[in-house]
This record gives structure tokens, C-alpha cells and sequence, in this order.
């Protein structure tokens, strides 16, 4: 279940060429997971009324979410794995408020590699993408056991 150093680093890689535009690639991912995965969408007072692309994409709200998302994505992926810290108040809220069940952590898991796979072509090949998918695995377990110990299906 583990990463190698060497798997860490692909993943420390390509999350550096995401960083430099955060926002960009989180508005992405929101709408996107929207897109493919509607039911996800009716998780969002603020987003659940949206009807248009148009009108996802000219939401200044729906932007700050995804970086929202990303920027605590990418504080736990530096962790390589020793996420305890950052994962507990995430797994917490996901659980008991936001109540996601962990196939939408999937979802979004497999959003994410499609961004970036189009974002970075160049940077992201099939090594490093096997990386991210297995750093995202990670991070989903253990969403998965925190929401067991919360008493949350999930
Ligand atoms: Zn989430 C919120 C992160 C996924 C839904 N998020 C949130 C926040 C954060 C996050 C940081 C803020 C704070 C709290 O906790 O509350 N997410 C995240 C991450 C991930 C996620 C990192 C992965 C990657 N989410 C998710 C999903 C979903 C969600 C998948 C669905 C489907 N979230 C959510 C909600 C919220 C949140 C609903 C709330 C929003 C508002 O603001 O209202």
C-alpha cells in the first residue's frame, strides 16, 4: 500500500507543476466531477442549484472551492504518507457534516488524475500517474478507516 521515495518524488513532481495554478486546475475538478458524477454535486448547498456550465464556471465560489480542495490535497501528499495530522479534521468533517461516502472520494480521485494527465501530458506519463493513483489510494484508506472509527459507512 505503500509509496516508494521514488513514487513520493513523481508525485512531489507533478503536484509542483499543478501548484503554480491551484485555482485553475481545482475549478476544473469541481466542475468536472460535477459533470461525470451529478449525485456529487447535490452534497453542495451552494452548488446544488446549478444548472449550466456557464454558470459553474462563472462561480467565483465553485473556484474557491477547489483550491480549497487542492491546496488540502497538496498539504497531505507532502506528508508522503504521515498524514495523520491533516487527515483526522478532514475525515471528521467528510464523515459527521459533509457526509461523503468514499466511492465520491473515488470519483474525485480519478478527476484529478484526468486534469492533470490533460493539463501535463508531458510531465505526467504513465509512471508518475501510477504514482498519484496510488498516493490517492493511500490517502482514500485512510479516509475510509477514520470514517469506520467515526462510526460513518461511508
Ligand atoms: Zn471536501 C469542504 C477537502 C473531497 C464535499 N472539502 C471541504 C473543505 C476541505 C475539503 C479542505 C473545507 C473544510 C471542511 O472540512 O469543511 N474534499 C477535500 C479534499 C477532498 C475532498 C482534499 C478529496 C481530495 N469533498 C470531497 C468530495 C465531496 C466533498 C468528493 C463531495 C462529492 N467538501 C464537500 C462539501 C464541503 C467540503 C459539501 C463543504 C463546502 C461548503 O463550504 O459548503
Amino acid at each position: 500500500m505503500g509509496l516508494t521515495e521514488q513514487e513520493w518524488q513523481k508525485v512531489m513532481d507533478i503536484w509542483a507543476k499543478v501548484e503554480p495554478d491551484l485555482s485553475l486546475h481545482g475549478q476544473e475538478v469541481i466542475i468536472r466531477m460535477f459533470q461525470n458524477h451529478p449525485e456529487t454535486q447535490e452534497r453542495f448547498v451552494k452548488f446544488k442549484n446549478f444548472k449550466t456550465l456557464d454558470e459553474m464556471k462563472n462561480s467565483e465560489e465553485l473556484k474557491k472551492h477547489g483550491t480549497t480542495v487542492l491546496n488540502a490535497l497538496g498539504k497531505i501528499l507532502k506528508q508522503k504518507g504521515s498524514h495523520e495530522a491533516e487527515l483526522a479534521p478532514l475525515a471528521q468533517t467528510h464523515a459527521n457534516k459533509h457526509k461523503i461516502p468514499v466511492k465520491y472520494l473515488e470519483f474525485i480521485s480519478e478527476v484529478i488524475i484526468g486534469v492533470i494527465a490533460e493539463k501535463h501530458s508531458a510531465d505526467f506519463g504513465a509512471d508518475s500517474q501510477e504514482a498519484m493513483r496510488k498516493a490517492l489510494e493511500l490517502f482514500r484508506n485512510d479516509m475510509a478507516s477514520k470514517y469506520k472509527e467515526l462510526g460513518f459507512q461511508g
